[in-house]
């Protein structure tokens, strides 16, 4: 969960709407869009289960992201009890396929990955200047993954430049990040849940100065803007991430709270900074 409070100001175009990068021979995944304002989510209310691609659109007026978590056998009373909350509860039965992450004002992310069926929540827990998380504004919505015939499941997985590889704490990322347009597959081999958000710093800006806001309370500008990501894949589950940098200095962040002491991943170390040229 990315609990960052970004500011409406501080957000602007750097993740630029990219297609997916995808097989053009054989089927691809299928598109399900989620469109997030100010502050609720338009998506529809079923989808079929299978390997899927959310195109997150933000033509809200904050940053926002689409967490996507849920349980095949739970009601979505029981989930909502998890979820809607400031600080959800990470209960072992709650699986995170794959989210998108936090994105500016304009700007779009695009995630793919399997669906098991089951209902989900979609989620935003990022805060306003409030500093109230949009979930607790009303920002979710349900979702129901239905089983699909075996033929409607046999998309080919997307074809991936880089690999990041989560772990307890830190990403390995398989060739450095370059400017333009990448598939990235994530990979969780952790122990439990990780995401791959990605920050730019602000020109002249370093890890050192994020992790000093951090230190003053994320009170103040924040030294990043929200560029997008993957929040999950759950313990041993892949995803993967279609996004466009800009040449720039960025954070690689995982805000998860840690199954033990409730402490955000950055703070076991899970943040790394990398140039991309
Ligand atoms: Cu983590």
């Amino acid at each position: 969960m990315t609990l960052t409070p970004w500011r409406p100001l501080c957000v602007l175009g750097i993740a630029a709407c990219a297609a997916p990068k995808l097989s053009t021979k054989t089927s691809t995944p299928r598109v399900v869009t989620i469109t997030a304002t100010d502050y609720a989510f338009g998506a529809p209310d079923t989808i079929p289960a299978g390997l899927t691609t959310f195109r997150l659109l933000n033509p809200g007026r904050e940053p926002h992201q689409a967490v996507i978590a849920g349980a095949p056998d739970k009601t979505f009373p029981e989930i909502e009890r998890a979820l809607v909350a400031a600080e959800p509860s990470m209960l072992d039965w709650l699986t995170f396929p794959v989210g998108a992450g936090a994105v500016g004002s304009g700007d779009s992310s695009i995630v793919t990955a399997e669906m098991p069926p089951g209902n989900y929540l979609v989620l935003c827990y990022i805060p306003s200047p409030d500093g109230k998380p949009h979930v607790m504004k009303g920002m979710y919505r349900r979702l129901v993954v239905v089983s699909a015939a075996p033929a409607a499941v046999g998309a080919d997985e997307p074809k991936a430049d880089v690999t990041v590889t989560l772990s307890d704490y830190a990403f390995a990322l398989s060739a450095p990040l370059s400017a333009g347009t990448h598939t990235i597959r994530v990979e969780n081999s952790g122990s439990q849940l990780h995401e791959l958000t990605i920050e730019r710093l602000e020109p002249g800006k370093t890890l050192a100065d994020w992790q000093q806001w951090v230190a003053d309370s994320m009170r103040g500008t924040p030294p990043t803007e929200p560029a997008g990501g993957v929040t999950g894949p759950t313990k041993g589950k892949v995803a993967w991430l279609t996004i466009t940098l800009q040449p720039g200095n960025y954070l690689l962040n995982c805000y998860v709270p840690d199954v033990k002491d409730g402490m955000p991943h950055f703070m076991h170390g899970m943040v790394q900074e990398i140039t991309v040229n």
